[in-house]
């Protein structure tokens, strides 16, 4: 088949159109940022930043469950224990590599989530030569991006990100995207347990499903993408994804985006919040965990306290909507006009995104899920909640 090779748009008509949600389906960008002066091989990342300590979860290869965060083992290990482990064989490892006791073969383990500014110095390259500026958002660079390395057959559960939407650099090694539009949700049976800040996770085990148990899936529209060492990923907010690493050593680099309707998500969340808090100490079975590792539970006077300031904030933003100039300003104070915009480049259409049939990107295997329906009261009251707002 004849695809029409996509031309890359100038930066500042790439941000208008993220900014002003005109790109809605995700796109992969070829080829801008190999300039990024950044350790792009095992070596060069080992040689450079070996000596940076982070946190990995370790997984048995042998789990074919969801890879919930809560449930998971963590080693801290540095980048140098992580690239021996998975280059050298294990018993010639040094007795003080971390990973010394989990056979490489049999584990994998993934360091996700890292703000770069937490793990690397101020004045480290890879801190300063990451920049989003050929994507029209200059003033995003390492220090507002995310770190992520990872083992083969380590995996993110599906979610959406509440807030912004996403850019993602593939630096080495390749990861598998699955992505679902926002209208699938419906198909992807939305938690919020266990509960995260901004994360939306979905029951469905994408890799096993059990359609006796979410039977809608077989509903959902799979968008499935391969990214390789230096393609970008654009991810429209609420979109759905699944993330799988391919390689031995795979690392991306990503940022999120802020948009206006960022404040309507942020009451959102601040709903989720209160609710959790509230019912978690009262009604979360001993023997489950409701909480992702790193989350705490507000105070009463906290949660309201949030629900108040998000809701101002929305009251504030459709004030100013309802005037008569739709000018938003943006980061940068450049003025992004809302309407009347034309994109003069179909970005929409994007060759590397297979749109597959649903369960035809892996083998469907029924199994036994432990899944618990006890959660469906919450849930309801939940999205109930959140659909008043
Ligand atoms: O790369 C991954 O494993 C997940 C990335 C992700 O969830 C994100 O960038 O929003």
């Amino acid at each position: 088949m004849n695809v029409k090779e996509i031309e890359f748009p100038p930066p500042f008509e790439l941000r208008k159109s993220i900014l002003t949600n005109i790109l809605k389906s995700p796109v992969v960008f070829k080829n801008q940022i190999k300039s990024w002066s950044i350790p792009w091989t095992t070596n060069e990342l080992t040689e450079q930043y070996g000596h940076i300590l982070l946190d990995f979860r370790i997984v048995p290869k042998s789990y074919k469950g969801i890879s919930w965060e809560y449930q998971q083992n963590f080693v801290k290990a540095t980048i140098f224990d992580f690239t021996s482990w998975q280059s050298e064989e294990n018993k010639i490892l040094d007795s003080a590599n971390s990973f010394k006791k989990y056979e490489k073969d049999q584990y994998w383990a993934y360091s996700s989530y890292n703000y770069m500014n937490m793990i690397f110095s101020e004045t480290s390259d890879i801190l300063q030569n990451v920049s989003w500026s050929v994507f029209g958002f200059p003033e995003i660079k390492g220090k507002e991006s995310t770190f992520w390395l990872g083992a083969e057959g380590a995996n993110t559960p599906c979610h959406y990100d509440s807030y912004g939407c996403n850019l993602v650099a593939q630096i080495s090694g390749k990861k598998k995207w699955v992505l679902f539009p926002p209208s699938d949700s419906a198909f992807l049976y939305p938690t919020r347990i266990p509960y995260e800040e901004s994360s939306v996770f979905s029951s469905v085990n994408i890799l096993n499903p059990d359609l006796s148990l979410h039977p809608l899936f077989k509903k959902s529209h799979p968008h499935v993408v391969v990214l390789e060492p230096g393609d970008v990923l654009f991810v429209p907010k609420k979109w759905w994804h699944f993330v799988l690493n391919l390689d031995s050593v795979t690392v991306s680099i990503n940022t999120w985006i802020k948009l206006d309707s960022d404040s309507e998500s942020r009451l959102e969340e601040s709903v989720a919040r209160a609710l959790m808090s509230s019912l978690i100490p009262l009604y979360a079975p001993e023997e489950e965990v409701w909480l992702n590792p790193k989350e705490e539970l507000d105070s009463p006077e906290q949660t309201l306290n949030y629900i108040t300031t998000s809701l101002q904030e929305v009251l504030k933003i459709k004030e100013k909507s309802s005037l008569p100039s739709k000018v938003c300003k943006t980061d940068d104070k450049s003025d992004v006009h809302s309407e009347n915009h034309e994109v003069s480049i179909d970005l929409c259409n994007n060759k590397f995104i297979e749109k597959v049939k649903c369960l035809q990107f892996h083998e469907c295997v029924e199994n036994d899920s432990s899944y618990h329906t006890c959660y469906q009261a919450f849930q309801e009251s939940y999205w109930i909640l959140v659909s008043c707002i």
